[in-house]
């Protein structure tokens, strides 16, 4: 029974690394590896309380969410506030933020504050979990109140093959393979009988932008008027990416990070009318300023966990507003608790004109004792209180047994090394890769 005098004492915090089957989905940097890593938080209060969160899972952030865990032991699950100075506290390995962009992840440039942030967005959404079943009330709630009943989600198309490379050990998928256009669309069909949506996200950069062109044009053709984006991960120059946006400027509702990094995208803005979104190259407070008074985006894609969580990503979609830029979510591969916290941050901002993107349904596994529903491309708001997810022990336990089980090949995602796996030769390109 939720009351007033609850203890939210953090009396216990436990992190959970697991691998998650992921199909092979193919990007600019290679392709998904059979398995990729997140991290499970759970924090317990001294009321019996637990609230769940979900985040990367890879070594690096691993190595900062366990001092941080010991740190949160005695706090309030309140002090929402305070999970941001805690985390200032934790120190970052330099070596881990040498590198400009993010092997396999492609989450823009990496700094201590946005690899600490994204640890934080774990604990927070865990956080505001528990706060939210102490207090009878959903996590929409917490963050002032839902303002629409159902969260839409566009399909995340994917080039892909039909298996992992041979001799890998990997989970069989039934989504078959997808690399031209008839495969697009037939993936496209797919996701509209399963999920029912009805805008489409093609990850692009994978093969030369011609062929990414008629896949758009393919799927123009097979949904007339529905909203379509093109994502190549910046793997185009700007002559490239003014091609592209010459080319489908008529079909798209916007590119995605057509060319990587702020001084790109300003120039390809200022040379065609197709708005431009990014996951990219506005990734942390410090970038917007840029970006905005020079144009380069029309629409920031807030990725809640490195933006530092739900609060955060509000605080983000404000300043949007402000400068009359679009705001909308991408996402990464994720399980369920991720989705319910996206789609409770989802609810509560105004003026979300695009629909989110979600790796979701990609993901044949999860933690939870209910999968998640898309129903005509939407997730239903839950008014259940917390996240309105519910924690399968035995699902975690068998995740995090291959976490266990694994000889450290799958521990860290590395898209191009997956791809080395087919291709010896394989190299992460240099970008702008066209
Ligand atoms: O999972 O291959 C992928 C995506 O490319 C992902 O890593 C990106 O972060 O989906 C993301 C995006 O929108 O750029
Ligand atoms: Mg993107």
């Amino acid at each position: 029974m939720p009351s007033a005098n609850r203890d939210l004492t953090i009396s216990e915090v436990r992190l959970t690394p697991v691998l998650v089957a992921d199909p092979p989905l193919l990007n600019t940097q290679g392709v998904h590896q059979p398995y990729t890593p997140r991290l499970i938080v759970e924090v317990v209060t001294a009321d019996g309380i637990t609230g769940v969160g979900e985040t990367y899972g890879d070594a690096k952030y691993l190595e900062l969410a366990r001092p941080y865990a010991d740190r949160l032991v005695g706090r309030q699950v309140s002090d929402l506030n305070g999970l941001l100075t805690l985390a200032d506290e934790v120190a970052v390995d330099a070596a881990r933020v040498e590198n400009a962009v993010d092997v396999g992840g492609l989450r823009g440039i990496q700094t201590a504050d946005k690899l600490r942030l994204s640890v934080v967005s774990g604990f927070e959404v865990a956080c505001l979990d528990a706060l939210g079943k102490a207090l009878g009330l959903p996590v929409h709630a917490l963050l002032g109140g839902k303002v629409r009943d159902a969260v839409e989600y566009s399909a995340y198309l994917f080039y892909k093959w039909a298996d992992h490379p041979a001799g890998v050990t990997s989970e069989k998928d039934d989504w078959g393979e997808a690399v031209d256009p008839a495969g697009i669309v037939e993936q496209a069909r797919r996701f509209t009988e399963r999920y029912g949506f009805t805008s489409f996200k093609l990850k692009g950069g994978v093969f030369p932008p011609d062929e990414e062109i008629a896949a758009i044009r393919a799927l123009a053709e097979a949904f007339p008027g529905h909203p379509l984006r093109l994502d190549p991960n910046g793997a185009w120059s700007v002559e490239t990416s003014l091609k592209v946006a010459a080319a489908l400027g008529d079909v798209l509702e916007y590119l995605e990070d057509p060319a990587l990094g702020t001084d790109a995208m300003a120039e390809v803005s200022s040379r065609t009318s197709v708005p431009l979104a990014t996951n990219m190259c506005v990734t942390t407070f410090a970038e917007i300023k840029e970006a905005f008074t020079r144009d380069a985006v029309q629409v920031v894609l807030s990725d809640h966990h490195y933006w530092g969580g739900l609060r955060n990503t509000r605080e983000l979609a404000a300043i949007c507003r402000t400068f009359g830029v679009g705001v909308s979510m991408h996402s990464n591969t994720h399980l369920g608790i991720s989705l319910a916290a996206m789609t409770h941050v989802a609810s509560t901002v105004p003026g979300l004109h695009h629909a989110c993107d979600s790796h979701y349904p990609w993901q044949p596994e999860d933690v939870l004792t209910e999968r998640i529903t898309f129903e005509g491309g939407t997730v239903k708001v839950t008014d259940t209180p917390g996240l309105g997810v519910e924690l399968d022990r035995e699902k975690l336990a068998f995740l995090h047994q291959r976490w266990l089980d694994d000889d450290g090949t799958m521990r860290d995602r590395d898209d191009a090394a997956a791809m080395r796996v087919a291709d010896p030769e394989w190299t992460e390109p240099a970008m702008p890769r066209w």
